[in-house]
Formats: C-alpha cells, structure tokens, sequence
C-alpha cells in the first residue's frame, strides 16, 4: 500500500501489546494456526508500520520459570531490538491468568500462599517494566472471579483485592519509581463472573485504595461492549475523573464473547466518537490496540491487521476534524443550542437566591414536551459524513484538516 495522509507514524503514539500480533489463533476449540513470532521480530514489524511502541506480560517476554540468566540475556537481546527500531515500551503488565496455580484467582484466590505469589510475580514484572522503561503497569484481573459465588465472600475478596493493590503501590511509592497503575475491567470470561466488572466498578473502588492518586484505568473497548455499554460514556467518564491512564482499542459484536477484533471493524459511528473525544479532549496516554488478527489469517493477515486498526484510528481522527469543519452541521448544532435558548436560572451554582427564583419560575411545560429535537438530521449528516458522501466542506479546507489530521 502506497503511503497517503493515513499511514501511520510514530507521533500518533500507536501501541500494540506483544501478545496481540502474537496471538496464535488458539481458542477454546481449536488449537493454534500460526507459528510464534519472536518479540524482536514483532518489535521490527511494528516499526516498520509505523507504531511507537510494544507493551507486554512478564511472560509474553521472559517464560514462566526462566532463570535469572535465561531472563538477563533475553532482556538484553530485546533491549538491543528496541533501539535499533526507536521502539519504547510505554506499558507493562503481569500475566495473573494463564498458570494453573490461578485457577482460583491471583488477589481473591482463597489461598493466602497464592495470594503472596501473585504479588511477588507482580512485584518482579514492576521491576521489568521500568527497566524497559515503561510508566504505566496495567493490572486485568482475569481470574479475579468465581463460577459458584458459594466458593466466597465477594466482601472478602474485595478486601483481598483492595490489599493487592494497596500493596503493590506502597512498593511503587516506597522505591520511588515513576509509574502509575491502570485497573482494567471486564465482565466475564475466563471466570463466570469478575470482580469489579466494568470501568464504572473500577473508579469507584480506585476511591477506597491508598493511593488513589497513582491508580487508574485501563477500558477496554469490547469488554463494556460485552455488557452492552457504551464505551463512549464510560471513557467521558473516566477523562472527568481525571483517571484515563491508559486504554485498550479493538472492536466487538454485542451479545459475542471477548472477540478482540480490528480497530473500528465493526462499531464505526461509536469509534468515531470515541476519537473525537479522545482527540478533543487532548488524551495524552497510547493509542494502544489489544486485538488480534481473525483465526483465518496467517502472519501476513496479522500484519495487515496491525496496519488496519492504525489506519482507521487515523481516519476517524480524519473525520473528527471534518465534522468539526463541516459548515452545515455546524449550523445545524448551533441553531439546536439556539433554540434551547440560555440558562437563565444559574444552574451550574446553587446559591438560596437563584434557589428562590426557580422555585417560583414558571414554565411552558407543553411547549416544551412538543418541541422535537432535530436529532434526527444532525445524525443523518454524520452517517453521510461517515460514509464519505458528504460535500459540505470545501477541498481547500479538507486539505486543511487532513494535514492538521496528519500531524
Ligand atoms: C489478555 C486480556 C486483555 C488484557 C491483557 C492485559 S491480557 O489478553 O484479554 O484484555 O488487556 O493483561
Ligand atoms: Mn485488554
Ligand atoms: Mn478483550
């Protein structure tokens, strides 16, 4: 494919985590259909398309078991590869989930001696992620769940949960290392049911740890798609409580189980305001992809699909700024504003004066349940826009914006 304004680079801070292009196809039915791919290999690939960084588990990197010089040469080989391909690791995380030991849970198992060695495996991947430089540890409590809530107090594993966490950013603070957590939610799938099930759970129980202050989230798109929310909300949330650290994107059908699908494959209109939003809101974190190619594709399909999930981020990103040039619709949102009219009743501050004024308003309450809205326009012209078919905007200023798009 010939470069265009799309293409991506590293400025767009496009992150991919190593378990994503290197995920072989295994599921609960098949086996694996792709050969492994060496992290320098996909630190080399990555580059050439343009990302600027990989994330990782410990043992996407280092296996289970590996000694202390097994794991010294391994680093110092992916070290070497980093440089040679101006490639960072942005972010680390710590595989709690795969390991037979975590059948019962890492922070909530029922067991205090896997509890101990679930934060000793997460204190050693600390200790990786900053020596590879990255500033952000996600934690994905995939185990932390139940099949038969009969096998424990939801209280207590909270309370062993909150102890996890609480723990490991003593540590964080006690060494004085520069990193922040980001809790990532889901649903189900391993476990029957997870703890702290969605993004809103997590900012809540954020308030209750020790240090709040370092602790934020991670949302991935089809784990609240998996719910049936909308991730557009929960990521508006999450940026007004100033706790959008970092983020999973990828795609999903609703009613499916976890698919990890391609960027944008499938939910274009709800990943179009997702970009806007993150664009507007001037999100500073990764662009980070935790998705994987269809099971149907070999290594040169994982490659396409790494381009692909780039690409659409950058033409959304594209669209978010033709939507906002677009004359027309822009004209539209302002004759709605207008029509609403202003807030003459002071409702952003109480104060017993304007108290008083509102409750001796009084309001055309028929009026105002006739009126329509004009929604229906306004999303008709962002369909047309999303599917290309829109001329509002001269090719003198598309160019404008696809440039300031671009940079
Ligand atoms: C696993 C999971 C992802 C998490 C990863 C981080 S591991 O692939 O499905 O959603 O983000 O632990
Ligand atoms: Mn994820
Ligand atoms: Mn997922």
């Amino acid at each position: 494919m010939l470069p265009d304004q799309f293409t991506p680079k590293k400025e767009d801070h496009f992150t991919f985590g190593l378990w994503t292009v290197g995920n072989r196809g295994r599921d609960p039915f098949g086996d694996a259909v792709r050969p492994p791919i060496t992290p320098v290999h996909v630190v080399k690939k990555l580059s050439e398309l343009g990302a600027y960084g990989v994330n990782l588990h410990d043992n996407d990197l280092v296996p289970f078991g590996a000694s202390a010089t097994e794991q010294e040469k391994i680093v110092r080989e992916f070290k070497v590869a980093l440089k040679d391909n101006d490639m960072k690791v942005p972010m680390a995380t710590v595989n709690l989930f795969y390991h037979p030991i975590f059948r019962d849970g890492a922070f909530t198992s029922n067991d205090p001696k896997v509890r101990a060695f679930a934060i000793q495996k997460t204190l050693r991947a600390i200790d990786l992620g900053i020596d590879l430089g990255a500033n952000i540890f996600v934690l994905w409590g995939g185990r932390e769940g139940v099949e038969a809530d009969v096998s424990k107090c939801a209280l207590e594993a909270l309370k062993w949960y909150r102890e996890g966490i609480n723990y490991l950013t003593g540590y964080v603070k006690d060494q004085k290392l520069d990193l922040k957590f980001a809790l990532e939610a889901k649903p189900n799938e391993p476990r029957g049911d997870i703890y702290l099930a969605t993004t809103g759970h997590m900012l809540a129980f954020i308030q209750t740890l020790d240090h709040p202050e370092i602790v934020g989230v991670n949302p991935e798109v089809a784990h609240e798609q998996m719910s049936g929310l909308n991730f557009y909300h929960g990521i508006a949330q999450a940026i007004d409580a100033g706790k959008l650290f970092h983020i999973d994107l990828n795609d999903q059908k609703p009613g499916r189980y976890d698919q990890d699908l391609r960027f944008g494959s499938e939910s274009i209109k709800p990943m179009f305001h997702l970009v806007r939003l993150l664009e507007e809101s001037k999100y500073q974190g990764m662009r980070h992809f935790d998705a994987h190619a269809y099971r149907s594709e070999d290594e040169e399909g994982v490659w396409n699909f790494a381009l692909g999930c780039m690409r659409t981020y950058n033409v959304l990103k594209f669209k978010a700024a033709q939507f906002a040039a677009d004359e027309e619709i822009q004209a539209l949102k302002r004759e709605i504003a207008s029509e609403y009219g202003k807030d003459e009743y002071q409702l952003h501050k109480y104060s017993s004066g304007n108290a008083t004024k509102l409750k001796n308003a009084s309001f055309d309450v028929d009026a105002l349940a006739g009126r329509g809205a004009g929604y229906e326009r306004l999303d008709q012209m962002l369909t047309e826009l999303l599917l290309g078919i829109r001329g509002g905007i001269s090719s003198a200023k598309q160019s404008e914006h696809a440039s300031a798009a671009s940079r």
